[in-house]
C-alpha cells in the first residue's frame, strides 16, 4: 500500500527539531508532508509535529521518516499514514542493512522478548494486539532507496556517507531499486544544496514502478519545474519551509 503518487508533485519535509511557522496555512498546496530530520529528533518532537500538521491539514498524506527507532513510538506510528525509512546506498552498513534488520527484529520478536527493548511502546502495542499489530506496522513502512549527494550535509554525517555517486552510479542505484530491491521509492538527496536535474534525469530512465523523489536546495518554482521536467515524480522542500515561508510558497507548482 502506498499513497496515490499520481496526485503528488510537491512534498514538504518538516524538521521536528526546528520551529514550525506560526501559520500552517502555508502548507496549503503541498501534496504530502514528511516529518523527519537529521539532528535533535526525538519521539516527542516527532509526535508534536505530526499532530500539529494533522490538526491543521487533516487530508494531506503524512509520513514520518525516522532514521532511528528511537524516533518511533506507538503514537507516532498511529499519527502518521506511513513510515518512510531510508536505506542509504552510499552510506555505511548500519544505514543500509543493520538498522532495518534490528528494527524488524524488534517489531517481529515475541512480545515478552521485546518488552523492555529499545522500542517499549511498540512492544506494548504488540503485546496488546499480537500478530495483527506486527502486520499493521509492517504495512505502514515504505522503504526508500536513498543516495546522499551532499557530503557537507547532516544527512551524510548521520548515514556514514563518505563519497557521492557519479551520475552513472545514481542511475545504477535507481535500476537496482526498481529491478532488484523492489523499494517503492528512490530518493536523490542533495539536502541543503541544489543539485540540478542531472541525477534525476539519469535515475528516471530506469524507473517505471518506483517513485522518484528529489530533495535539496529547492527555493523557487523554476527549480521545482526543472526537477519535475527531468523526470522526478515530486520535489521535496525542507529548509525553505522553516526559513522563509513566503519563498517556500513559491516552490509549489
Ligand atoms: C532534506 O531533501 C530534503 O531531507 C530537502 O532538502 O532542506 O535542502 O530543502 P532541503
Amino acid at each position: 500500500m502506498s499513497p496515490d503518487w499520481e496526485e503528488i508533485s510537491h512534498v514538504t519535509k518538516v524538521d521536528p527539531a526546528e520551529s514550525l511557522p506560526e501559520d500552517l496555512s502555508v502548507l496549503e498546496g503541498t501534496d504530502l508532508v514528511i516529518v523527519g530530520g537529521s539532528d535533535g529528533v526525538t519521539r516527542q518532537n516527532s509526535l508534536n509535529a505530526l499532530e500539529r500538521i494533522r490538526a491543521h491539514h487533516p487530508d494531506v498524506p503524512l509520513f514520518q521518516e525516522p532514521y532511528s527507532s528511537s524516533h518511533v513510538s506507538e503514537e507516532t506510528i498511529g499519527a502518521a499514514d506511513f513510515l518512510s525509512v531510508p536505506a542509504v546506498y552510499n552510506g555505511d552498513r548500519e544505514n543500509f542493512v543493520a538498522k532495518h534488520v534490528d528494527f524488524f527484529t524488534e517489531v517481529g520478536s515475541k512480545p515478552e522478548e521485546i518488552l523492555g527493548s529499545g522500542l517499549p511502546l511498540v512492544g506494548d502495542l504488540i503485546a496488546s494486539r499480537g500478530r495483527d499489530a506486527i502486520q499493521s506496522i509492517s504495512e505502514k513502512i515504505l522503504a526508500e532507496g536513498y543516495v546522499v549527494q551532499n557530503l557537507d550535509s547532516k544527512a551524510a554525517a548521520v548515514s556514514g556517507v563518505e563519497t557521492t555517486f557519479t551520475t552513472e552510479q545514481v542511475a545504477g542505484a535507481a535500476l537496482a531499486t526498481e529491478s532488484f530491491y523492489g523499494f517503492p521509492i528512490f530518493y536523490v538527496e542533495y539536502s541543503g544544496t541544489y543539485g540540478g536535474p542531472e541525477d534525476v534525469a539519469a535515475a528516471a530512465t530506469y524507473l517505471d514502478d518506483t517513485v522518484l523523489l528529489y530533495g535539496g536546495g529547492i527555493e523557487s518554482r523554476e527549480q521545482t519545474e526543472e526537477i519535475l521536467d527531468a523526470g522526478a515524480d515530486a520535489v521535496v522542500v525542507g529548509d525553505c519551509f522553516h526559513e522563509d515561508p513566503e519563498r517556500y510558497r513559491r516552490t509549489i507548482p
